[in-house]
């Protein structure tokens, strides 16, 4: 058999379908009688409702109207966030009730408000916009600062000065002291830009009620097990009532893998009206309606002794959460964010406060990153402006400080444990394979030609493998994190692999089964993974924080492990040995010191026949396992790129891209180089491109594809990535670290140290995300920075 286990860059075995157009997304579920639904939004940002008026609406096509109050008067429930977080002093965060449908008043534009439910979707759209809503309009506030000021609009009783919590971690002591005694300090402000999710697919739902025992719901996300939960929950219906299938889903990005107002009312109004209904977000909506990332504002300090070495960091960040607190959107800038601010880096006190803030703006939420791009990018700034401050290269100063592989497991004095990596190895060789020794050389060349060049790199840490479940609940998780697996070896020797982690885009199909290719010795060709359906896969949390491998890929190394161990008492015997004598390496069970043995596909048909097994032994070959990690896999590296400005227009082009990353053991390196090369793209598109901007009155002004840049395939520079795998995990039994999100983090402050660089000869010492042409520009003209 060709080597197709852990470790072979075999290519994905989804794409065949995908390439020629037989996915299966939520769209593509047509169900007999459906009906459709279009959703009514808010145009306001901060508005009371007064009236609700549908009576324009009547005509045969159009079956009901629903609102808030109809939701009310069934009883649906709040839309819960699953991660509470409490404040310095131990006050719980504030948590104003979110409703599906918007009750007595709407807090960002965009709020579904009514739900048009018609015969055709034609129908629904042209009902919608004769829905007659009254509102009163009120003042909004977009900028988290700005909203906790004492004359800004209140956006709910419950959160006096707009504030959801006063997060604090670390040793703010110990932080003041080594600060008092330090002879350098650095300290920065700084913007990490709001940003907005892009998959292919937008978010769709189909809900089919039409029996009243089982509601069956198509769903585009990553989490289903956590929907069915919530929507469960919501309707006030057992989680066996309802089945929630997510089927090929065509990205996430992490903004999928929360529950959204959509899911609960097109669930409740399939079974209000036992039919099934539909509803598939338009573009527009998309912009409208997904959950964005990040919006941080930072005041961060560095404490440094006369060599360099960093004492002390202090972080003070306010988080923009938007008008509600989304599923885990009060986490990703405290528990999740404050976990990183060690960074690879030996700093001996840190304290951190992060202070949630409401705003009349769409939630925020894990983004691909989800805290750690935040937390790298505070980091790295710093290590380059007290590099410059006391005249070291900005290697050498990183030198200085990264942790070395020999104090591993490396406690943080921000609370977690590295259990290994070697952040000095992985530094080293980023700047051999980029060539930063022959940048010098380069800058002269470009000079010549009239071009600023920089070069820059980051260093960084991720809390990959989310969460171990003890951590997350002190930190205030609601849920747990573990992961489940399930293998069902069929009489034949083909395998099932049921995974509660969920695949849209990650190549998932052929990584899991090269993991059962290894652990049991079958050809991926005969294994099939099956994930994305509660009526089938168990248990399960879902995919996001880059943790299928290091939790999904552990529960079902698990799994395996105790099907080997049927395996071989079945084995035993019928070769009448004993199993402790047995031994299972290649497909095949042997007897220890023989030549007897017998093949999985053997096993497997005798497992099935009653006769051929012990009689204390139950029928079959199969087996489940959960997996609750004890830590996060750290995953680790160091990104570089290389950057020219254009002194005429201000645009920057990323001439070439380098990162090695320690992502533990890799089980396919061809996809994890899609994966680096995919958040590259994600990074470079944060550092240069993508901004999310609201107007004054909470207008969203970067709503369209028009407005809103992506990176395009002519942005992407080579990427050259490197993959160290002499650091597996410690705790997991793969030894893998998770790679989805490695690149989106490493880039933004690759990039933005790039071009300070390039821009510090004229003087430029600051700039702020993103590094558009036009901000560029400003800057080199010395004009003050646009907004
Ligand atoms: N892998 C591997 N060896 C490793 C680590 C991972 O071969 N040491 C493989 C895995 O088996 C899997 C892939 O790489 O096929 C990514 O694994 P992992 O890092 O565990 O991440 P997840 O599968 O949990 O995916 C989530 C992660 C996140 S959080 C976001 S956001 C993201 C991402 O992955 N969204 C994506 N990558 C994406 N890729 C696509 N195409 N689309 C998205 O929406």
């Amino acid at each position: 058999m060709a080597h197709e286990g852990i470790g072979a860059p075999v290519r994905r075995v989804e794409d065949d379908k995908f390439l020629r157009g037989l996915g299966q997304f939520v769209a593509d579920i047509t169900l007999p009688g459906e009906l459709h639904c279009v959703l009514v939004r808010s145009p306001h940002a901060h508005a009371k409702i007064l009236r609700i008026d549908s009576t324009a609406v009547a005509r045969p096509s159009v079956v009901d109207v629903f609102t808030g109050a109809d939701m009310a008067t069934d009883g649906i429930g709040p839309m819960a966030p699953l991660w509470a977080i409490k404040s310095g002093d131990g006050k719980p965060m504030a948590e104003p009730p979110r409703w599906a449908l918007a009750r007595g008043a709407v807090r960002h534009v965009g709020e579904a408000v009514a739900a048009v439910i018609a015969e055709s979707a034609t129908a629904a759209r042209e009902a919608a916009d004769l829905v007659q809503v009254d509102y009163e309009a009120l003042p909004a506030v977009v900028d988290a600062t700005a909203a906790m000021r004492g004359d800004a609009p209140l956006l709910h009783q419950a959160a006096p000065g707009n504030v959801c919590f006063r997060f604090a971690r670390g040793d703010e002591g110990a932080v003041r002291k080594a600060f008092a005694g330090a002879p350098h300090m650095v300290r920065l402000d700084l913007v990490n830009n709001r940003l907005i999710g892009a998959a292919i697919e937008p978010r769709a739902v189909v809900a089919d009620g039409s029996t009243a025992e089982k509601l069956t719901l198509y769903c585009a996300t990553q989490v289903p097990h956590l929907i069915r939960r919530t929507v469960s929950e919501q309707l006030n219906l057992p989680q066996s009532a309802i089945r929630l299938i997510a089927p090929d889903v065509g990205g996430g990005f992490g903004y999928k893998g929360k529950h959204y107002p959509e899911e609960t009312i097109v669930a409740w109004v399939a079974r209000r009206l036992r039919r099934p209904v539909k509803w598939i977000a338009t573009r527009s909506e998309c912009f409208a309606s997904d959950n964005q990332g990040r919006d941080h504002q930072t005041h961060a300090e560095l404490a440094l002794d006369a060599e360099g070495h960093f004492l002390a960091l202090r972080v003070d960040t306010i988080a923009n959460l938007g008008a509600y607190i989304s599923t885990f959107g009060a986490a990703i800038p405290s528990a999740i964010y404050s976990a990183l601010l060690a960074g690879v880096y030996r700093t001996p006190a840190i304290a951190i406060t992060s202070t949630g803030v409401f705003t009349n703006t769409l939630p925020t939420d894990a983004y691909r990153g989800a805290g750690r791009p935040e937390a790298c990018y505070v980091l790295e700034r710093l290590a380059d402006e007290a590099a410059h401050l006391l005249k070291l290269d900005r290697a050498e100063i990183r030198r200085r400080n990264l942790i070395p592989a020999d104090a591993m497991p490396y406690k943080t004095p921000i609370g977690p444990v590295y259990d290994c990596g070697d952040f000095p190895k992985i530094l080293a060789r980023l700047l051999d394979i980029a060539d930063y020794r022959g940048f010098a050389k380069r800058r002269q060349s470009a000079e010549r030609a009239g071009k600023l060049r920089g070069f820059g790199f980051a260093c960084y840490v991720e809390s990959s493998g989310v969460a171990p479940s003890r951590f997350a609940a002190a930190l205030g998780a609601r849920i747990g994190f573990f992961e489940a697996a399930t293998i069902r070896v069929q009489p034949d020797g083909s395998v099932q692999a049921l995974l509660g982690t969920h695949n849209h885009g990650q190549g998932h199909a052929t990584t899991f089964a090269q993991i059962l290719s290894s652990r049991l010795g079958v050809p991926i060709a005969r294994v099939e993974v099956i994930e994305g359906d509660t009526d089938r896969v168990p248990f399960g949390s879902g995919t996001f924080g880059s943790r299928s491998i290091a939790v999904g890929g552990s529960a079902l190394d698990r799994a395996a492990a105790k099907i080997i161990d049927k395996g071989k008492r079945i084995a035993a015997h019928l070769l009448e040995a004993s199993a402790a004598d047995m031994t299972f390496g290649g497909g095949v069970f042997s007897v220890a010191g023989t030549d007897r043995g017998m093949t999985l596909r053997e096993v497997a048909r005798a497992a099935y026949v009653p006769a051929s097994f012990p009689a204390d032994m139950e029928l079959g070959l199969h087996d489940s396992a959960v997996y609750d990690p004890p830590s996060f896999a750290w995953s680790n590296g160091a990104h570089a790129c290389e950057a020219e400005i254009d002194r005429e227009t201000g645009e920057v082009r990323v001439l070439g891209y380098w990162g090695v990353d320690d992502v533990g053991t890799v089980i396919n390196p061809m996809i994890v180089d899609g994966q680096i090369q995919g958040g590259v793209a994600q990074g470079l598109g944060q550092a240069l491109r993508e901004h999310c901007v609201y107007d004054d009155s909470g207008q969203l002004l970067s709503g369209s594809f028009m407005d809103y840049a992506l990176p395009r395939a002519a942005d992407m520079p080579p990427v050259v990535s490197e993959l160290d795998e002499s650091q597996p995990c410690t705790h997991n039994p793969l030894g893998a670290k998770g790679c989805g999100e490695a690149g989106s983090i490493g880039a933004p402050a690759a990039v933005v140290s790039a071009v300070l660089e390039a821009l510090r000869p004229l003087g430029v010492t600051d700039i702020q995300l993103p590094l558009t042409p036009e901000r560029v520009w400003r800057v080199l003209h010395g004009a003050k920075p646009g907004a």
